[in-house]
């Protein structure tokens, strides 16, 4: 490396770790934003949002609902982590999902909303989700806002490239971050070149509850970072970025900054999937789980898995060619014609566009400069469509406005830029504050951006809101790129760190919405349809209360004959048919979350009782105006008690209780 060269590398990395360039400088921002920016994102009480955007929790594990223009929170869907405000991954109903062969893991990092898409457009169906830490992706329902589905990804470590889909919406992607032995075994960590791999795993997503890993393809042992499918010629090819070409396994950041390129994977999964169903991939032992919960029941079960499909492109020739890419690449993104593959150099100078036509001419004319593990490396120059000259520093993603343009993020210079495709030249750029990540454009990694808007997420927060003591808000920016030029319109914090946001028309999806569940078709077991079915029975030192909830009542509301040493589960029913009616149960000294109930839903909690005594219960959801008298009480005596078991309900219900309390 010439001394130069490793001046520049050190401010870069400096600047990396010290944040930004850009964060102790304080502008006023009425010097950046027009007069007319609070019209253009003012939406009036009662009016709504032009558009859904689906942004990342990040570190939360979660999904944020916001409305665009106006950056308002419209609803926080948990999905990797448990979430008390409803009871996710804490009523019983809904634990599974977050089982995992590590077993029940409460938390995970999200990083990438990905809307379902049919010929290349969002079709507003579903939204998939990654798992960062533990790898997994999960099918959030865009008609109730759920999470319905996960599955773990197994041979992986580090979901990050995740879950990207084809543009037929056949296969979501999850390659590995890290890689690691395949399978995980205790081997010395010094042994990485020889032991570790990567892996590229193609779940089949296009129905509900069949979410599975079709194959995975093993890969040399570098970091795999982001992906994108190709679209329009391209269709048929998935592209990924690595880094740590050098196979480093100790102090990366200059480790594995030493290539002046690494490589963008580019992979025919048609071919792939073709080789699989010729019997060319090995059937690899692995355990992972699939989580589901069936929509009538709203009950999350796990089912076991066994083995997945793994291929090498040794034994599937054509399947993957690797295209030089200066320099540590993150993003790879795809334009909406198909033929550019944008990748941004984290420390290049220059962001470099690949041409899928030249690639095919490569590839057709064998222009490769070596093989890897059976895959053949690329000529930079056979394969680049042009350069864009100093963009700015430290680029990170890039969207499209159908247009014509592309914005990339520049975290280390703080900034978006907009070039043209096909000149390469740079055309605008603005501020932002600070040290961007992702950008979004709805439908701005599509075949056809629905443009308008840009939404910066930022890695840094400062001098933009009133200080909430050393950690400060996260924070999108929305631009408006209607025009020539791009205009700031509108800060807004957001929850977790944001990483990647999408958005779609709300055209698309708020006219499907669920208003409640149908009680007649709800088919969890302990359900029950009216007060007169309310009971309690005992089995052993098992105790079952079935009540419901209605305004302003539970029924049963007294209960007694539980004892020391009885684990209790209380099924509550909201048997209300009525859209945005919820009511909540929670109870004295629970060691959970309180149930949060959805019209016609059931859900049950499990309260293992600590010491005898009266424990109220009450409605969490203030739903009615005798929300506060709706609530109750449960005696808990000592173990052995002659107290019989008893509740106040209709005398039909009674009878069903006297055979098995006298049973004991
Ligand atoms: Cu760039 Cu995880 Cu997509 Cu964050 S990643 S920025
Ligand atoms: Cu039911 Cu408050």
């Amino acid at each position: 490396m010439s001394p130069t060269r490793r001046v520049v590398l050190a401010v870069v990395a400096t600047a990396i770790a010290g944040g930004a360039f850009f964060a102790c400088r304080t502008v006023p921002a009425t010097t950046l934003v027009g007069s007319d920016a609070a019209s253009k994102v003012y939406v009036p009480p009662g009016s709504y949002d032009e558009f859904y955007s689906f942004m990342s929790g990040g570190f939360s594990g979660q999904v944020a609902v916001y409305g665009l223009p106006s950056g308002r929170l419209l609803k926080v869907i948990p999905v990797f982590s448990q979430n008390p405000e409803n009871g996710y991954g804490y009523n019983e109903e809904s634990k599974a999902m977050l089982q995992t062969t590590f077993g029940s893991i409460p938390w995970d990092d999200s990083h990438h909303p990905e809307l379902s898409m049919t010929d290349g457009v969002p079709d507003g169906r579903w939204l998939f989700i990654n798992a960062n830490n533990t790898p997994r992706v999960a099918r959030i329902d865009l008609t109730r806002f759920e999470t319905d589905e996960i599955l773990q990804i197994p041979n992986a470590a580090g979901g990050h490239a995740s879950p990207f889909t084809t543009p037929d919406g056949k296969y979501i992607v999850s390659a590995t971050r890290f890689s690691v032995p395949i399978p995980n075994t205790d081997v010395p960590i010094e042994s990485y070149k020889q032991n570790f791999k990567g892996t590229l795993s193609f779940i089949t997503a296009d129905q509900p509850g069949k979410m599975d890993i079709a194959f995975q393809i093993l890969m040399p042992g570098y970091d795999y970072d982001l992906g994108h499918a190709g679209k329009g010629p391209s269709d048929g090819w998935f592209f990924f970025t690595t880094y740590n070409t050098e196979q480093a396994n100790t102090k990366l950041e200059e480790n594995a900054s030493k290539n002046d390129k690494d490589y963008v994977a580019a992979v025919n999964y048609k071919k792939a999937a073709a080789c699989v169903a010729e019997g060319k991939a090995k059937t690899f032992p692995s355990e992972y789980d699939h989580n589901y919960t069936d929509p009538k029941s709203r009950i999350a079960t796990v089912e076991k898995k066994t083995s997945v499909k793994l291929l090498s492109p040794a034994d599937c020739e054509g399947v993957a060619y690797y295209l030089p890419t200066p320099k540590s690449p993150h993003g790879v993104d795809i334009d909406p014609t198909g033929e550019y593959i944008v990748a941004s150099g984290k420390l290049a100078t220059v962001i470099p566009v690949h041409s899928f036509t030249k690639m095919q001419k490569a590839i057709a004319d064998k222009a490769f400069e070596k093989t890897v593990d059976g895959i053949p490396v690329l000529k930079y120059e056979s394969v680049l469509a042009g350069e864009v000259q100093k963009p700015g520093l430290g680029p990170l993603h890039t969207e499209f406005d159908g247009k014509g343009y592309a914005y990339t993020s520049m975290f280390i210079s703080s900034e978006v830029v907009k070039w043209k495709l096909g000149t390469w030249e740079v055309v605008d750029r603005i501020p932002t504050y600070y040290s961007i990540g992702h950008l979004m454009i709805p439908g701005g990694d599509t075949k056809k951006p629905f443009g308008k808007y840009l939404v910066a997420m930022n890695k840094i927060t400062k001098d933009r809101y009133l200080p909430t003591g050393p950690e400060m808000a996260q924070s999108a920016q929305l631009y408006d790129i209607s025009g020539d030029k791009m205009k700031l319109l509108l800060d807004f914090p957001t929850i977790g760190e944001p990483h990647y946001a999408q958005a779609i028309p709300a055209s698309l999806i708020k006219d499907k919405q669920v208003k409640f569940h149908s009680l007649a078709e709800n088919k969890n077991p302990d359900a029950i349809r009216s007060e007169s079915e309310g009971r309690i029975t005992r089995n052993g030192k098992r105790v079952d209360i079935r009540m419901i909830a209605i305004r302003s009542h539970f029924a049963p509301d007294n209960i007694e004959g539980v004892q020391l040493g009885d684990t209790v589960y209380f099924h509550v029913t909201n048997i209300e048919q009525d859209w945005d009616i919820l009511h909540g149960f929670a109870i004295l000294g629970a060691n959970t979350s309180e149930l949060i109930l959805q019209p016609g839903e059931t859900r049950t909690m499990k309260w293992i009782p600590t010491r005898a005594g009266i424990y109220p219960f009450y409605c969490t959801d203030f739903c009615s105006a005798l929300h506060q008298e709706m609530q109750g009480y449960l005696r808990v005596s000592p173990a052995g008690t002659t107290v019989a078991l008893s509740a106040n309900v209709s005398k039909k219900a009674q009878q069903q209780i006297s055979a098995p309390a006298k049973a004991r």
